[in-house]
């Protein structure tokens, strides 16, 4: 429906001024209150329009008072409880920064003992390719191998054998000849006492060595004609106790009989083992 101006302007006439052209509901209001009731209304309402007015913006500041008290309060709780949580995150971060930088010094010492170990892998293995590359033959046989033949043993440039059957000590002579060598010579103590700890014990073990008077009595000569000096004889040895004029060196079960003193002389055709010397590799 159209309300023409001069109604408007009658309407407006017949009830309050409005406090302003904008505040279209306070004029409905008072439009309202002037038909509801006429009298009361429009000396409560309508005659003191500021006070009305004044109520109204009381009313809505208190109101937007309370929403804003309201709303700190809440802002307030929240970033209270926000707090909390936060500053733990926050240390948290910290913590974990302060890890990460701790863990990357420890990486990069790991990869700096990598490193080192690789080297040292590298110089084990180029040692370990030099050994190999070294003959190794020379290393291991030297040992083991002996300048002698199988069965002979090594003494100061010459092998020494000593049989295990007996025969006389011609026939035991011309055997070592057959094996390129003599009846042993002996010279020193140490080679006494070396051939002496090649000999097995036994209850009276003798063994044939390259010594005889046979040509003069009391004269004794190695095999390779050279004459004897001093010798390694028992004590009352030699004596000639049945015409024995071949030389032989006994090891007893007697643990007090030593090598220096273990040579007797005896008849020439008695069978016993016999040592052999030769040179090293001839
Ligand atoms: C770093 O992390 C380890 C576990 O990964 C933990 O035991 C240690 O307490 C942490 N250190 C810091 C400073 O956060
Ligand atoms: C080793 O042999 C040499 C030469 O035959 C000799 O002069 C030396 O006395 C011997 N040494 C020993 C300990 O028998
Ligand atoms: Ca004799």
């Amino acid at each position: 429906m159209k309300v023409s101006k001069r109604e408007q302007c009658l309407q407006t006439k017949r009830g309050c001024t409005p406090i302003s052209s904008t505040d279209l509901t306070m004029t409905a209001a008072v439009q309202r209150c002037d038909i509801q009731n006429p009298d009361k209304s429009r000396k409560q309402f309508c005659q003191d329009p500021f006070k009305v007015a004044t109520a109204c913006l009381t009313a809505f500041c208190l109101i937007l008072l309370m929403i804003l008290v309201v709303t700190s309060v809440h802002s307030g709780k929240a970033r209270s409880d926000q707090d909390s949580p936060s500053s733990t995150a926050a240390s948290h971060m910290q913590k974990g920064c302060a890890n990460v930088s701790a863990l990357t010094e420890e990486l990069q010492a790991v990869k700096k003992e990598k490193s080192e170990l690789e080297k040292e892998r590298t110089q084990l293995k180029n040692r370990i390719a030099v050994l190999e590359a070294t003959p190794a033959p020379q290393t291991t046989p030297l040992p083991t191998k002996s300048p002698c033949p199988e069965d002979w043993k090594h003494f100061n440039g010459s092998c020494y054998y000593v049989s295990e059957y007996g025969r006389s000590w011609s026939d035991s002579q011309t055997n070592c000849k057959r094996q390129g060598g003599h009846l042993a010579i002996i010279l020193t103590a140490e080679e006494q006492t070396f051939i002496w700890n090649l000999l097995p014990r036994g209850y009276w073990n003798a063994f044939w060595f390259g010594i005889s008077d046979a040509r003069v009595e009391d004269d004794w000569y190695w095999v390779d004609g050279t004459k004897l000096v001093g010798g390694f004889w028992e004590d009352g040895e030699p004596n000639n106790h049945m015409n024995e004029d071949c030389g032989y060196m006994i090891k007893t079960d007697v643990l007090s009989r030593v090598a220096i003193k273990s040579w007797y002389d005896a008849p020439c055709h008695m069978s016993l083992p016999w040592i052999c010397e030769k040179p090293v590799s001839s």
